[in-house]
């Protein structure tokens, strides 16, 4: 860890609370006098910008929803004139309408902070090469990574997502000491470079990686197979910047996040009352400095818990809880609610089966039907395939109390993303 903090805030409670309090009277005030959207939304709560004289009056505020976003197509809740606006970048959502976000230069500007701080906290100099293998364009990773590693002074290598063959030709010619990709990307790198017996040409140390839930057998088959130093989750969203709304430190216990940006409130989604500190519930975020469109309340429908106690790191900044999933990736199966994220646990107990996985539903007859693809490691025997199969379907029915069928297919066999991995495949609408 660099000693020097040039990017991360050093800022004891007190002095986080006025900035935050600060902050929040500013977007509030910012958002009712910029956005007829805002000013319709706190007209209807009865609620004015002088209103917010503590921390604690957040909760006076309505929330505002994907649906707010979506009503404004093509420039929602935009607060700013439109002059001021130097960019736009758009959700990787593949159903309906992308979300559009707009940005101005001071926006970029505290999103390259953002970024900056990323890289700091991962331990880079200004000496590193950085490989950016994620996408470039509408979408905001390769350009939020680029900036931030620009603004941190290290060397960015904007290969974007794609082309296994440059990819690994950048990493042995240039070395780069440093990979940014999404976990999907940076498993199949690995699987990549093993394959070709690259590992002693490349000198990774180090890997951050995000915009997708991973599992714990992911991370290390990439680690392990990468030979990596130590590698960081990095969350974000298109409506809050993009990447880097904080990032893992390297005790690995939570994700920091830039509380001097943004509020995070934990809620609970059925109830939309606060969580208890430490309990499972949605992510709603208000930011403090954003001018383009500032976000009031927003419901991520991202699922995670604050951490409340002090991080053994010594970082005096606050934490989340990895990104659990979100709440709309819940499917009902036969009267189930079930969450990816709780097979992929079970999953997780297998010791003779890879990371990946595809959960697809199926309706036949009016019937529902559940078959988990899955993958058999190389040094396991396929004559065992029906047995772990038996194994695995036997736990699905004990711990999410439902029937799946268990398809155990060859190493390497199911599909491989360079971007966010498809974990349910839903064919029950086509019955
Ligand atoms: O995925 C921004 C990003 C790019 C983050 C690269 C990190 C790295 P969107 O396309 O708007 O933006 O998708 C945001 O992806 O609400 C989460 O559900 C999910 N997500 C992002 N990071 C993580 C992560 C980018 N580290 C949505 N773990 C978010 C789990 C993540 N889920």
């Amino acid at each position: 860890m660099n000693k020097e903090k040039r990017f991360l805030p050093d800022l004891n409670p007190e002095q986080l609370a006025a900035l935050q309090l600060e902050g929040l009277k500013w977007t509030v005030a910012h958002a009712c006098s910029g956005s007829p959207a805002y000013r319709e939304k706190f007209d209807q709560a009865r609620i004015k910008p002088e209103d917010i004289t503590s921390l604690a009056d957040i909760e006076k505020l309505p929330f505002t929803t994907v649906e707010d976003l979506r009503r404004g197509y093509p420039l929602p809740l935009l607060s700013v004139p439109q002059e001021q606006i130097v960019r736009i970048h758009a959700s990787s959502g593949t159903t309906g309408k992308r979300k559009i976000l707009a940005y101005t230069q001071k926006d970029i500007d505290t999103w390259k902070v953002m970024m900056a701080r990323c890289f700091e906290l991962a331990g880079l100099t200004t000496l590193d090469r950085v490989q950016i293998a994620v996408g470039y364009g509408l979408w905001t990773a390769g350009v939020g990574f680029q900036l931030g590693c620009e603004h941190f002074g290290a060397m960015a290598v904007p290969l974007g997502p794609g082309n296994l063959d440059f990819q690994l030709q950048f990493l042995t010619d240039l070395q780069p000491a440093c990979l940014c990709s999404t976990a999907s990307m940076a498993l199949l790198l690995a699987e990549q470079v093993e394959k070709m017996g690259l590992q002693d040409r490349i000198k990774l140390k180090k890997l951050i990686f995000g915009a997708e839930p991973h599992t714990p057998k992911m991370r290390r088959k990439i680690e392990q197979t990468l030979d990596l130093e130590d590698s960081f989750d990095i969350p974000g969203m298109t409506e809050v910047y993009g990447p880097g709304t904080g990032l893992e430190c390297w005790e690995h216990k939570g994700m920091h996040y830039w509380a001097d940006i943004f509020i995070l409130e934990i809620v609970d989604p059925v109830s939309l009352k606060p969580v208890q500190p430490g309990q499972t519930g949605e992510m709603v975020i208000t930011t403090l400095r954003k001018e383009g469109v500032p976000l009031i309340r927003y419901r991520t429908r991202d699922l995670t818990r604050i951490l409340p106690d002090p991080c053994p790191c010594g970082l005096n900044l606050p934490r989340h809880d990895r990104i659990l999933g979100r709440s709309d990736d819940m499917f009902i199966f036969r009267g189930v609610n079930i969450y990816p994220g709780q097979i992929a646990e079970i999953l997780e107990g297998f010791k003779d089966i890879s990371s990946e996985y595809l959960i697809t539903l199926d309706r036949k007859k009016g019937l529902d039907f559940m078959q988990i693809s899955v993958e058999r490691k190389e040094s396991a025997s396929a004559d065992n395939d029906s047995h772990l199969a038996g194994l695995i379907s036997a736990q699905i029915r004990k711990k999410v109390m439902v029937r799946a069928e268990v398809d155990i297919q060859g190493p390497g066999k199911l599909p491989r993303s360079m971007g966010k991995s498809r974990r349910i495949l839903d064919q029950r609408d086509q019955d």
